[in-house]
């Protein structure tokens, strides 16, 4: 798909706009500015942006939604954005099901509604150790699931990818197996970092980014932040996940960011952020290790790797 120059959001127009959108908070306690999104601002994003370093810069918008991983349109970094105009991400609604009190098919419109939209600007670490930071626009995953209402026996989450062959290329090849699936504790699940994201710099999320909706969770490795998602399923017991089922040695179900645990083929130790020619040292928990490091708390992060 190609990219639009007035898509294209500079880091300077941006942030003049965040400066607009505080000082529009401040004054009339209202925002319209939300990606074309029907939900209101919240200003406590301003504590989620503050953990980032001086010297963590955004990302473009074109290195954002041009260099993907999103193998349902190929395994090329420039595949999920070449590959992915075909995909029709509205109308949209979410399967509810599972452990819980109120099992439904939720309208995306009708969620977005009941939500709030914030922005956070997180960082992103693949696993094969490359990263981002990408300013998202989202909420937390905490809301979709008070209106789940989960019952006491739901100890995990799953998350599952939509299956369209026919608007995703890769799946009609066995590249992984299909569709995409990844899960969350509950604990990990409604921690407030944790967000369901529709846009970016502002911008409803691009098919390649996994529109119209997809999870990011910072602190984890990037492929458990699930895109395109069509169901989330409370359940009782661990559930399954692509990569870790795929490769169990080398993608474990609780993937955070550990600079001190190698992947078998190559060290965590460091990153190449993307837009940059020094690696960079990687931090534990992707940065968020005093936010999250309680999760883990007497677990052994070799083993649950
Ligand atoms: N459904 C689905 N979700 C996915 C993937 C995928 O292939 N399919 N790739 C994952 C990986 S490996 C990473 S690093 C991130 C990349 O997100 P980005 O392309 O928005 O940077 O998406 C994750 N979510
Ligand atoms: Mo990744």
């Amino acid at each position: 798909m190609k990219i639009l120059p007035s898509e294209i959001t500079s880091y300077t127009n941006y942030l003049n706009r965040r400066k607009f959108i505080k000082s529009s908070i401040a004054t009339a306690g209202f925002l319209g500015f939300s990606g074309g999104l029907e939900a209101n601002h919240n200003s406590n994003q301003d504590v989620y942006n503050d953990q980032l370093d001086e010297n963590d810069f955004l990302n473009s918008y074109e290195d954002i939604t041009t260099y993907n991983n999103f193998y349902e349109f190929g395994m090329g970094k420039s595949d999920p954005y070449k590959n992915s105009g075909n995909f029709k991400p509205k109308p949209w609604s979410i399967k509810l099901e599972g452990l819980i009190n109120n099992p439904q098919d939720i309208d995306l419109e009708k969620l977005l509604q009941k939500v709030t939209i914030e922005d956070r600007v997180y960082r992103l670490r693949c696993v094969e150790a490359w990263s981002m930071v990408i300013p998202w626009q989202g909420f937390p995953l905490s809301e979709l699931i008070k209106i789940a209402d989960p019952l006491s026996s739901a100890k995990f989450i799953q998350f599952v990818t939509v299956f369209r062959p026919d608007e995703m290329p890769g799946q009609k090849k066995r590249l992984l197996s299909w569709p995409y699936v990844e899960g969350l504790r509950m604990d990990e699940a409604t921690h407030p970092l944790t967000i369901l994201s529709t846009g970016l710099y502002g911008h409803d999320l691009l098919n390649q980014s996994g529109a119209p909706i997809r999870l990011v969770v910072p602190w984890k490795y990037g492929f458990k932040s699930i895109k395109s998602i069509s169901s989330i399923r409370f359940v009782d017991k661990q559930p399954e996940a692509t990569w870790s089922m795929m490769a169990p040695s080398e993608y474990g179900f609780y993937s955070n960011v550990n600079n001190l645990v190698d992947h078998p083929r190559w060290s965590q130790g460091t990153e190449r952020r993307i837009g940059e020619f020094k690696r960079r040292k990687t931090l534990p928990f992707n940065g968020y290790e005093e936010e999250v490091s309680y999760l883990y708390k007497g677990m052994d992060l070799r083993k649950y790797y």
